[in-house]
Parts: structure tokens; sequence; C-alpha cells
């Protein structure tokens, strides 16, 4: 079938926002509140496990503060936390902190340019979206998309397909006229339990997930001047960028 759709996943996928990013600004809220919880790059590795930063905080309670009392108002708590975290994590972008992958920009305007339509799929808060297009891109880099899933939109985050069902009834296309980026297992999973092809790019921190499944696997879309190296998936001939050319090439195998 006819590409039609990119769809990306933000954290990871289009920036490496977790480690310097998502990790400090839930830290700043931590100290803020005056609470003792403190996540270090490790911890937040396994943190991941979990997608969405209240379920997150939810899940860090439970695993690893048994000692832990909570408020009558936990609830809220978490929901007023989640809120402070939003708002230090987009002072961070704001203060141009977190670039673009390599390959990033340029695929996203070639897309542009032959009329691909582009969408976003993520469990981030909105907010988060709209703060990283701004700084990492432009000012006007939200209605590049066309369709943005964000958040609390879906009742179940990933691994979940619910998100990029939503994005998928949104364009009005099927999954076989687009393609998913992700970085992470759970992002695939959940693209792929939607039936998208994927293509994965790792970061540090999913490097060694399970990535059965993936159309390709790479460890960045590649630049002209720095290639991208696959790490499992089809043999490519000719380019070392992942471009148009060669999702339409992944797309049509089987
Ligand atoms: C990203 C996440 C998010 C962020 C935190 O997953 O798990 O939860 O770490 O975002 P994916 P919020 O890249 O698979 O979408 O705190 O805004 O929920
Ligand atoms: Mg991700």
């Amino acid at each position: 079938m006819t590409l039609k759709a990119l769809i990306f996943d933000v954290d990871g996928t289009l920036a490496d926002t977790e480690r310097e990013g998502h990790r400090l600004a839930f830290n700043r809220a931590f100290a803020e509140a005056r609470l003792d919880w403190e996540w270090d790059v490790g911890l937040y590795g396994e943190l991941l496990a979990v997608t969405g930063g209240k379920e997150r905080m939810r899940h860090y309670v439970e695993r690893y503060r048994p000692d832990y009392r909570k408020p009558a108002d936990y609830d809220a708590l978490v929901v007023r936390l989640h809120a402070a975290k939003t708002r230090h994590y987009t002072d961070l972008l704001g203060r141009g902190g977190i670039p673009l992958r390599p390959g990033v920009r340029r695929l996203l305007e070639e897309a542009r340019h032959a009329g691909i339509r582009l969408a976003i799929a993520t469990t981030t808060t909105p907010d988060n979206v709209s703060a990283l297009l701004r700084y990492a891109i432009s000012a006007d880099a939200e209605s590049w998309f066309e369709v943005i899933g964000a958040g609390d939109v879906v009742a179940d985050k990933k691994p979940a397909p619910d998100i990029y069902h939503h994005v998928l009834e949104s364009l009005k296309l099927a999954p076989a006229q687009c393609m998913a980026f992700e970085d992470s297992e759970n992002g695939l999973r959940s693209a792929r339990a939607a039936e998208l092809q994927t293509v994965i790019t790792v970061n540090d921190y999913t490097r060694r997930h399970d990535f059965h499944g993936a159309a390709i696997v790479l460890d960045h879309l590649g630049e002209p001047d720095q290639a991208f190296q696959i790490l499992s998936g089809p043999p490519v001939n000719g380019t070392r960028i992942l471009n148009l050319a060669l999702i339409r090439q992944l797309l049509s195998s089987p």
C-alpha cells in the first residue's frame, strides 16, 4: 500500500528527553515538595518500564518505597507533583536543553516536501510535546503535525495500542499506509498491536530491549555526514540514512 503518513513517538525518538530531561524534572518536583525521593540514572532506567509520569511515580512508591506513608490526599498529591514536574520539564526545554536526534529534522522536512502526513503518538503530556516541538524544531512546528495524540487522551498508555488506534482513526488511515517510529520495547509493542510497521532508533536506556517484530533497528536515523548503523533488519542497498525511499521499501517488504 502507498505510504501516506509517518507517526512519531516523542520521548527517546524525536529527542533524548528522559535522562537529562524528565528525570531531572521529577527530581526537582520531589525536592520542591520536600520528599526524599531521588531518581538516579540507573533507577530511572528501571522506572521507565512503566510509561506515563503519574503511573511511574505510583509504581516507584509501591515497588521501592514500602516505608513511605501515603497521606490521605495521595491521589491529589500525585497530580500536583506531576503538574510541578511538567512545569520543570517545559522550563528545561525552554532553556534550549534538549536537541533533536540525528536525522529527525531532515526526515520531517523531506516528508513535508513530499506531502506525507505527520502525526505524533506519545504517552507524555501535551504541554511537553508542544514545548519540545517549539524549542527543538521551530515556533510553528506544532502545525507540522496533523494529529498530536498525547497523554491521558486514551485510558491505557503504551504498551497498549490505544494511542496508535486514536491517531489512525483521526488520520482516517489504515496501519499499512503508515510507518511508526519508536525507541523502546513498550513503544514497539504498542505500535505492533495496532498493526503498524515500526522503525526503531535505540538510545542508552533502550539498547538492550527486545525489538522482535520491528521493520528495522537503527542507532539513529542518520544524516548525510553521519551514516546510521543497522542493528537488526533486512539488508538495505545504497542509502545510509533513513529516507522516504527506504521507508517505502520497508513498508512493502513482508
Ligand atoms: C514516554 C514516557 C513518558 C515520560 C514522562 O514514553 O514514558 O511517561 O517519561 O511523561 P513513550 P509524563 O516515549 O513511549 O511515549 O510525565 O508527561 O507522563
Ligand atoms: Mg519513547
